[in-house]
């Protein structure tokens, strides 16, 4: 089976699980664990953050720092398609009381324009913006990048309004891979920044999210009370710090792979646009049979995807799928006959 399902997928390498079996751990919740400290440093400093702090997912990494921006009732603006506000099980509603305004964006990528259009005024009729948040690489709209342009343009409205920027970059490796530029210069656009390091990095768990020394305190507070204090995870960063340190490079290759994969679709009735990253989104519309019917025939074929949308089913390129899965998989596609 070849598993194009996610990049979450990807097992930790033979090098992070000699690093787990070896880290000096410590009690995390007293700030005790070493390698969960240096974990956070490290993070932190490529991100250009003052602090970090290690949690056990990106979902709660995203919904610690909805609540430390926010107070209840509440807009939060985000595009229409994103994870939060698509895959999180409206966490945002039941942990922050908070309200989504969905911005629509193209591919995925919101404009300052579409914001301001979006943002109402100062009345007593309505509920305050509290937050926006942008997602980069966008997932669900095909692993597209913001350009820093479009992300400044978004900071220089933010600081307009007064209203914080929080980013949802559980891809902000791949983001930086593909444009050529470091995740420090994405980074530093946004308030907050939350990157996973159980994606393509391939360590078997956990996020990181990054702010202000006051604002990590406080985002503290709230991974204890959500259950999210987790002891000698140093167990698990090790296996993160392998990753930040050696696995952020080869992203580039996940891209070809991704590249190829597309352009083995031109041709057929499989409609993609060439991917930036490592996410293909492919509509099938043109094959007049729905998503679950393709799953099926490419799962009888070898090869795992999942559906993205009615219309839409995704293919992930990761660490466990080289070049020889994705030929297999490009097979799989040209044999189907609708
Ligand atoms: N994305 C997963 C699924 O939840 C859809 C995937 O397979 O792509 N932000 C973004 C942009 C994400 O893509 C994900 C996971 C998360 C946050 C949440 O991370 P985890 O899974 O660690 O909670």
């Amino acid at each position: 089976m070849h598993d194009f399902r996610s990049d979450t997928v990807t097992k930790p390498t033979p090098a992070m699980r000699e690093a787990m079996a070896k880290a000096e751990v410590g009690d995390d919740v007293f700030g005790e664990d070493p390698t969960v400290n240096r974990l956070q440093e490290v993070v932190a400093w490529r991100m250009r953050k003052e602090a970090g702090l290690f949690l056990p997912t990106g979902t709660m990494a995203n919904q610690v720092a909805v609540k430390c921006w926010t107070e209840p009732g509440d807009e939060v603006l985000l595009e229409r398609r994103s994870h939060i506000l698509n895959y999180e099980l409206a966490a945002f509603a039941v942990v922050s009381g908070v309200m989504p305004r969905a911005v629509e964006g193209e591919r995925g990528i919101l404009r300052a324009a579409a914001l301001a259009r979006e943002v109402r005024p100062k009345s007593y009729l309505f509920s305050a913006p509290g937050l926006i948040c942008v997602e980069d690489t966008t997932n669900m709209t095909g692993g597209t990048c913001y350009p820093l342009e479009v992300l400044r343009e978004i900071r220089e409205f933010a600081d307009e309004q007064g209203i914080p920027v929080h980013l949802d970059g559980a891809r902000l490796w791949n983001a930086a891979v593909a444009q050529k530029v470091e995740t420090f210069e994405i980074a530093r656009l946004a308030d907050s920044v939350m990157v996973c390091l159980s994606k393509g990095l391939a360590a078997p768990a956990g996020s990181v999210l990054c702010g202000t020394t006051e604002f990590i305190e406080k985002a503290r507070t709230w991974r204890k009370r959500l259950g999210g204090g987790m002891r000698q995870s140093g167990v698990l960063a090790a296996a993160g710090l392998v990753g930040v340190n050696t696995m952020v490079d080869r992203l580039a290759e996940d891209h070809e792979n991704a590249k190829a994969l597309a352009a083995g679709l031109q041709g057929t009735k499989f409609r993609c646009e060439t991917p930036e990253t490592n996410i293909v989104i492919i509509d099938v519309r043109d094959t007049g049979r729905d998503p679950a019917a393709i799953l099926a025939f490419l799962e009888k074929s070898g090869i795992r995807a999942v559906q993205a949308d009615a219309a839409r089913i995704r293919l992930v390129t990761h660490n466990d799928v080289g070049r020889p899965a994705v030929e297999a998989a490009v097979a799989a596609f040209r044999a189907f006959k609708p």
